[in-house]
């Protein structure tokens, strides 16, 4: 067997190492620097308790973006220094985000063993390449991302830092290539296992979803199905599941193919960035050239976040979680005995709340990031829960699920078609979404994004809105004078969290302002991004009245934007008069 040995190296602090909303992501260029990646490894080995560390098998892969493969190495090597006993990667390094979850949770070493947690390569939604992005955040043995007594930990950790461990003379493991290498070093043996990406998370989906109704809407001439993997880490979960599983044309797959710098493209399955699917569905300044497919959909860079379009229509994110969570009991077979109880985040719309009232399900609204829905699901509390900002998932792993929500979709089509998928005019994914506005109201949905604006001027920004909550009086006479016909605002808050089942509070999630009509403004700054800051505006509007909710979103809410951006004063801060992207 081959041999390593174990050294130690000298190290100091660099700075800039806070894991944000969902890990640590910063340019490649920052991830290059001497000892960037390898103090913050070991500053998370270091974090984790030791009977997490030693003797344990952890997975490491990714999304496959640029740098991941030295990436890839380098965690290998620090990994044998610090004692652990087995590696799981996926082949060349792939593996989903959701994937990942799926495989620290299901699938078992030929000892028996299980990972007791994971490192997840990758920078989500944003880009790829020499130039661009790269992340790494590390996954608990639920599955689910490091609570925040963990992520606090590691930050500090990469504060003090004054050593780390590697075994140089490891040599690097084929990771395209399946098989176990073992190697004998100073505690033991060490192996790494590169096996299939998909086979375990295919199985997965398969224990959930009916794939036999399925098999037969995809297969259905009425039925016509384009999936964007928009070169991330979905195009092979798609191709097996779609196209081998299912039936699919291989035709209907657009982008499938990973590549290090997404050809070029920014994965984020928005109607901004993925332009191919949203010409071809019809939702482009052009025409299509052919007529558009009944259903679309796109996922991000690491496939945890999902976008589902109808033929010339969209879907918000927050009510495409809400329209899961009523029809799930009937078509999908993992929901069939009930909801334990349903949970979105706060700034998503609460088209959600009225579904958990009128099923008399538990409901739960909990700040930004996956993290801290794991809890809820862990005490048995939570079932189905979402994002605005494109993510939807379910307890069947501890991550946002780009290609569960498509199958959760296409089964609530293949169940609305269950009796006519040969007869009548195909239920469709606007009928859908129609209808479900007609029985529970409509939550009008906009957020408008302000990327890599000065952090300190979104910082005041962000002071000033505070700051203006003291007088409500103030505020109110404010916004009258910048739209007569606006109803009061009611409260204004920053939101807190306490996490019903380990009582950790969580401060300073957004700001909040509620007017008298149901309406609410949020402001918060985004975690996720890598230079300056992100300003994030969300905008809802609640229509109960079914003869007011077929209206165009953006017109339906001119008025509050306006007021939103008057009251901020957006572009007396930033000096923007236009967002980025608005969704
Ligand atoms: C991460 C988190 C999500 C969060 C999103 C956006 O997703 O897991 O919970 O909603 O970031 O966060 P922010 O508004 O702070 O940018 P992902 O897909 O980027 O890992």
């Amino acid at each position: 067997m081959v041999m390593f040995t174990v050294t130690r190296k000298e190290t100091s602090p660099i700075d800039s190492q806070k894991p944000g909303t969902s890990g640590l992501r910063k340019k490649v260029t920052v991830f290059k620097q001497p000892n960037y990646l390898h103090n913050f490894v070991q500053a998370t080995f270091n974090a984790l308790p030791g009977e997490q560390v030693k003797g344990v098998t952890l997975v490491v892969s990714g999304d496959g973006r640029y740098f991941s493969k030295d990436a890839i190495q380098i965690i290998i090597k620090m990994a044998a220094a610090n004692g652990v006993k087995r590696i799981w990667v996926g082949q060349n390094g792939l593996l989903s985000t959701p994937a990942v979850s799926c495989i620290i949770r299901e699938r078992y070493a030929a000892d028996g063993a299980k990972a007791s947690g994971g490192f997840i390569l990758t920078a989500s939604h944003n880009p790829g390449g020499p130039h661009e992005d790269f992340g790494i955040k590390y996954n608990m043995g639920n599955g689910g991302p490091a609570p925040e007594a963990i992520t606090d930990k590691i930050y500090a950790n990469t504060k003090t830092i004054k050593e780390y461990f590697i075994s140089e003379d490891l040599v690097d493991v084929d990771i395209s290539v399946l098989g176990v290498s073992s190697f004998q070093g100073p505690e033991g043996t060490f192996e790494v296992e590169v096996f299939d990406s998909t086979t375990d998370y295919v199985k997965l989906m398969k224990s959930i979803f009916d794939f036999e109704s399925l098999r037969k809407l995809l297969s259905s001439p009425k039925f016509t199905f384009c999936f964007d993997g928009l070169h991330g880490v979905a195009g092979p979960y798609a191709k097996r599941i779609f196209v081998e599983e299912l039936s699919a044309h291989e035709r209907s797959l657009l982008n499938c193919v990973p590549k290090e710098d997404f050809g070029g493209g920014h994965p984020d399955p928005n109607l901004t960035y993925a332009k191919e699917l949203v010409a071809r569905m019809g939702l482009g300044k052009e025409a299509p050239k052919d007529e558009p497919p009944e259903f679309g959909a796109a996922a991000d860079g690491d496939a945890d976040r999902n976008m589902i379009l109808g033929k010339r229509f969209f879907v918000t994110p927050s009510d495409s979680v809400a329209i899961i969570a009523a029809n799930a009991v009937q078509a999908i077979p993992y929901f069939s005995s009930g909801l334990k109880g349903v949970a979105r985040s706060m700034p998503t719309s609460a088209a959600l709340d009225v579904v958990a009232r009128d099923l008399n399900l538990k409901f739960f609204e909990v700040p930004t990031g996956w993290k801290f829905f794991g809890n809820l699901m862990d005490a048995g509390l939570c079932s189905i829960c979402g994002e605005e900002s494109f993510g939807t998932g379910s307890d069947h792993i501890r991550e946002k699920d780009g290609i569960w929500a498509v199958l959760a979709w296409l089964s609530i089509i293949a169940y609305r078609n269950k009796d006519s998928l040969d007869g009548r005019k195909l239920v469709s994914v606007e009928d859908i979404v129609r209808q479900h506005w007609a029985t529970y109201g409509r939550h009008y949905y906009t957020r408008y994004d302000y990327e890599n604006v000065d952090a300190g001027a979104a910082k005041d920004l962000m002071a000033h809105l505070v700051k203006l909550q003291a007088s409500l009086p103030d505020v109110n006479k404010f916004i009258k004078g910048i739209r007569s016909d606006v109803s009061n605002i009611v409260q204004a808050d920053e939101f807190e969290y306490k996490d019903p089942v380990d009582g950790s509070v969580s401060k300073h999630q957004g700001i909040r302002y509620f007017f008298e009509d149901g309406s609410r403004l949020v402001f918060r700054l985004s975690g996720t991004g890598s230079e300056g800051a992100t300003i994030r505006l969300y905008i809802e509007q609640y229509e109960k009245d079914s003869s007011k909710i077929g209206r165009d979103s953006q017109k339906a809410l001119a008025t509050l934007v306006e007021v939103a951006l008057k009251l901020s004063k957006m572009q007396e801060f930033t000096g923007r008069s236009a967002p980025t992207v608005i969704t």
